[in-house]
């Protein structure tokens, strides 16, 4: 009888493990291209700060049928009724849009907020069914309908969907409860500290996305990674390799893949619930940032036409060189936050991913780092069509709890779904599993499994993350052991800021002890915008232009692995560990820009920079 038990503990566990780490052949991509109906708009709250709706008064979670519980309409047909929650107007916010902008009571909140708001759908076929799609919520999302509870998802940068069982979904008024909290946990990802803000909420679009009976979940689409690609040109003959991920088994089905431009039309067969391939092609435009062309592909399923823009592009490290498409190319990039400082909040939308774009376009920069987390899908977009390469990371920032084996998982899980969401995006050549994190052996093992699963899911990138130096007068030695894994060897520095003077840089040595490229991840100093002195007063444009300018010069003296660099950071943004009285007041103010959206004099001295790299071409 033990061992049975013990069998079946096993079954069951297997069986969880696998759903977990698949998770993300669940997600479905490209929403834009698909049928949709947005759930964007105005939604009502109740901030919950006991989590009262959905624990009951001995603390444990409350019955899905319990009339108190907030995912429950209240119902107060008979004034007896005793009725303690509800959604009303002016208890009213925006989705999508963190919460701290939106109202003075929620600026420093973090904790449970409950989001609702109704809904209809129209007439659907017998066929059809319907999933609901969050681009992200930040960070621990419930989510009920009429009552019942669809799931959770844990992450703030990534998106999620559950699939609404048709017989819970009413003609009208359906009513939805997200239960959203950003409590910060030590055993999270991110963790307890960082520096920026944790804007909670339900911070990107939500849709319901709707298919046919069975339909393509997601799909990949590159150049093959292994074919020589000066050969290929030279020969203009490609290999273009694909997969595509079903919702549900099918068995001797046909999916067609067309890219009418490059005449291709392409019949597969599918037994199963996933499909690989490779299509030969011709005349392909590899996408750069002098020519970021992009196909329209179409992937024909089951009466279903899904279509997306993509780029085809080769990216690669020869020795401590990046080659693009096989040409050496130096990375002229610029880290940015996902936000709008003139108006304090997180940016969610093309318009907001429109302006942070020309922005680096004006600064001659080639390459953004998003750091430190996922940005939204309008930023990835917008990279792709102006030629702009980016790099993007998960939020394994700093001092993680790296010896949990379950926070490994939550991690994996994170870059499971970042991935999936963009691996056809041909302007994203760098996956970063982390930034500043503790040299310790527990530490970099917990990295290299992030590596290796990022290696297993994606070969036409390459993976880095960001490590720091320790600064030292004869030679500053880049030997972090991480360095060993990564494709690229990426590092901090701030010499002049905090730590040295910046004419330190003058006279300062770079060692890498790994023959690989060199990337600058970051590099700055903080000015208010408008506060001017002579260059050796701290926060003043002066002193901020003036580190650029000695940084610079060490950068010209870089050796032959300098493959590139993203100083930290565009604009201005909101941190809750930064309280100088006059200077900081809450503010990051490393920006090259500041929270009014003024360039600040070092823009230009980086924007000189970039021209002079563009036109050399080096
Ligand atoms: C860093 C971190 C970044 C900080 C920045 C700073 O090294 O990666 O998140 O905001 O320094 O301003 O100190």
């Amino acid at each position: 009888m033990k061992q049975n038990t013990n069998l079946f503990l096993t079954l069951v566990l297997l069986v969880s493990t696998l759903q977990f780490s698949f998770a993300q052949n669940d997600l479905i991509t490209n929403i834009q291209g698909r049928k949709t109906i947005s759930l964007n708009g105005t939604w009502h709250y109740i901030i919950d700060p006991y989590e009262t709706g959905f624990y009951n008064y001995r603390y444990k979670e409350r019955n899905e049928d319990d009339k108190e519980a907030y995912w429950n309409k209240p119902n107060e047909e008979n004034k007896i009724d005793r009725v303690e929650h509800g959604y009303e107007a002016p208890y009213e916010i925006k989705v999508p849009g963190d919460w701290n902008s939106q109202k003075e009571v929620f600026k420093y909140y973090e904790g449970t907020v409950w989001y609702q708001r109704e809904f209809d759908v129209p007439q659907m076929d017998a066929t059809e069914r319907v999933f609901l799609h969050f681009g992200a919520v930040n960070y621990e999302a419930h989510v009920y309908l009429n009552g019942k509870k669809l799931g959770m998802h844990k992450g703030g940068f990534t998106a999620f969907n559950f699939e609404i069982p048709k017989a819970l979904l009413q003609k009208e008024g359906n009513f939805l409860v997200v239960k959203v909290d950003n409590k910060r946990y030590k055993d999270e990802i991110p963790t307890l500290n960082t520096d920026w803000w944790n804007y909670g909420g339900i911070t990107r679009d939500v849709n319901l996305v709707i298919t046919k009976d069975n339909f393509i979940t997601n799909y990949g689409l590159t150049l093959n990674q292994d074919q020589d690609i000066k050969t290929a040109l030279k020969n203009n003959k490609f290999q273009i390799d694909g997969s595509i991920k079903l919702n549900a088994v099918a068995t001797n089905t046909t999916v067609t893949v067309e890219i009418p431009e490059l005449k291709i039309k392409k019949n597969f067969t599918i037994n199963g619930d996933e499909v690989r391939f490779s299509i030969l092609a011709k005349n392909i435009h590899l996408w750069s940032p002098d020519n970021p062309k992009l196909y329209e592909v179409s992937f024909n399923f089951n009466g279903e036409k899904i279509k997306e823009k993509i780029g085809f592009r080769k990216i690669e490290t020869s020795g401590n060189k990046i080659l693009l498409n096989g040409t050496k190319i130096f990375l002229r990039g610029i880290c940015i936050h996902e936000e709008v400082p003139q108006e304090q909040r997180r940016a969610y939308s093309k318009e907001d991913a429109d302006k942070m774009f020309k922005e680096v376009k004006e600064l001659n920069a080639n390459m953004v780092r998003l750091a430190h987390y996922p940005h939204n899908e309008y930023m990835l977009k917008a990279a792709d069509s102006l030629g702009i390469m980016v790099w993007s990371e998960i939020p394994v920032y700093w001092a993680i709890d790296f010896g949990n084996e379950a926070v490994l998982q939550k991690a994996k899980v994170q870059l499971e779904e970042m991935i999936t969401r963009d691996r056809n995006k041909a302007s994203l050549i760098i996956w970063s599993v982390g930034n500043e994190t503790p040299v310790s052996p527990t530490r970099t093992n917990f990295m290299k499994s992030l590596i290796t699963r990022a290696k297993e899911l994606d070969k036409t990138r390459l993976v880095s993350a960001a490590l720091e130096v320790a600064y030292n007068k004869e030679v500053n030695t880049i030997d972090d052991p991480l360095g060993q894994y990564t494709d690229i060897v990426s590092v901090n520095e701030y010499l002049g800021w905090y730590g040295g003077h910046p004419n330190d840089t003058q006279t300062a040595h770079w060692k890498v002890v790994y023959d690989k490229p060199l990337f600058f991840s970051e590099t700055g100093a903080g000015a208010k915008g408008g506060y001017h002195a002579d260059k050796e007063t701290r926060w003043s444009e002066e002193y901020q232009e003036w580190f650029y300018e000695e940084q610079i010069k060490m950068m010209k003296k870089m050796p032959e692995n300098y493959c590139g660099l993203s100083p930290w950071i565009l604009r201005d943004f909101r941190s809750p560990k930064r309280n100088h009285p006059k200077y900081q007041e809450g503010w990051n103010r490393k920006g090259l820009i500041d929270d009014k959206g003024n360039k600040k004099k070092a823009f230009f001295v980086l924007q000189k920079y970039y021209k002079e790299m563009a036109e050399n071409k080096k």
